[in-house]
């Protein structure tokens, strides 16, 4: 089947009706359809795009970013400046494209830097290695927009769309719809949207949801209940980063900084900018870092990289799976604890920067 013909003739449709609220069942359905459609492309794409080429990296440290832009945006430099390695840019942008790792060290956590080809206009169609280049970036976990200075606001607007278009979701939470579906009976629709229960009904069934209990909560649009059946969505936190800030004057960089007050604005000529850059990436991730202390009485230099709310389970989980199992008690210092010195369980939540000693059997 020729996906792009189908989906194109079903916009067509859509533009051909009047909105108004008569037919928006009508246009929903046709969403629906579109929606479903796109996710059977993506999946047929990412599936042909998938593995080999240099582009499978192993995935190290305690997080992954990835870096995405159009070709000489400044990304590679971006990897050198952040983390020391050479990403020998010129080379594989003629040649060989691949997925440069690199690992940026910054208060004791490791993060994982991937600099990736420049993804270029329509990637997400399938041009030049976009798909798969794109398929990478499914795996980060953090992903920084790349753009220049003087292009910034072109540049970001057609990346996100390919984001968007590649089932990559930005900075959103997942829609707030539930579905638990059951092998048969009615549907039992609770609805504290605005949404049409008929429209939302149909919608379901036309992704073969025929018998399912469905909570849709307040303000949640077509397009979200329409996400919420995506399950090949990812929904990834992002930061824009606006390079090469050097090559303009500091009234336009004002006038871009109180646009995007968001984003970070850097040169690879400043130092203080990857500085900032790096606290930034760092901060997106919310890490904790827990010292351990051995029974010797000697405090760990290098701490456990963990994410805010991590409890002493977790602790034990990130050095050991056994010692959960073997755990008597734990003992800790720092703000987490009412006194130092304080003897806790598997469930206390540990603060940034505690110290704890574990005692097993
Ligand atoms: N003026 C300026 N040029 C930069 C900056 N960062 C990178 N460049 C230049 O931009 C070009 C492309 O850089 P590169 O890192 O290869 O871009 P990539 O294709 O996105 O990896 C090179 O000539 C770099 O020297 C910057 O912060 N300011
Ligand atoms: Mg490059």
């Amino acid at each position: 089947m020729d996906f792009d013909q189908r989906i194109r003739e079903l916009e067509e449709e859509i533009r051909r009706t009047q909105k108004n609220k008569a037919t928006e069942k009508h246009i929903s359905l046709l969403l629906a359809k579109i929606a479903k459609l796109k996710r059977e492309k993506l999946k047929m794409e990412l599936k042909r795009g998938g593995g080999g080429g240099g582009f499978d990296v192993a995935k190290t440290g305690d997080a992954r970013v990835a870096l995405v832009g159009f070709p000489s945006v400044g990304k590679s430099s971006l990897l050198t400046s952040l983390t020391g390695k050479e990403s020998k840019s010129a080379d594989y942008a003629f040649t060989t494209v691949s997925v440069i790792p690199a690992i940026l060290e910054y208060k004791g956590a490791k993060i994982q830097i991937l600099d990736l080809p420049g993804i270029i206009e329509d990637a997400s169609k399938g041009k030049g290695r976009g798909r798969e280049v794109l398929a990478v970036v499914r795996t980060a976990d953090l992903i920084l927009i790349v753009v220049e200075a003087t292009a910034a606001e072109k540049q970001l607007s057609s990346i996100t769309r390919m984001l968007h278009e590649v089932g990559i979701r930005l900075e959103k939470k997942r829609p707030d719809v539930r579905i638990s579906k059951r092998a048969s009976g009615p549907m039992k629709i609770f609805n504290n949207s605005k949404l049409d229960t008929s429209t939302i009904i149909a919608i379901l069934n036309e992704n073969g949801i025929r018998s399912a209990d469905v909570y849709i909560g307040e303000g949640v649009e077509y397009q979200d209940l329409l996400d919420s059946l995506d399950d090949s969505l990812v929904y990834t936190k992002s930061l824009v980063v606006i390079n090469k800030i050097d090559l303009i004057d500091t009234n336009t960089l004002d006038i871009l900084k109180s646009k995007y007050p968001k984003a970070v604005f850097v040169s690879n000529y400043i130092p203080e900018t990857i500085q900032i850059l790096k606290d930034r990436i760092y901060k997106e991730f919310d890490f904790i870092r827990i010292y351990t202390k051995s029974w010797k009485g000697e405090v760990s230099s290098d701490p456990l990289i963990l994410k805010r709310g991590a409890t002493v389970r977790d602790v034990c989980r990130a050095i050991h799976r056994e010692l959960e199992e073997n755990f008597k008690y734990a003992i800790v210092w720092g703000t987490s604890a009412k006194y130092p010195g304080q003897r806790v369980g598997l469930d206390h939540k540990m603060d940034d920067g505690d110290i704890i000693q574990i005692y097993d059997q």
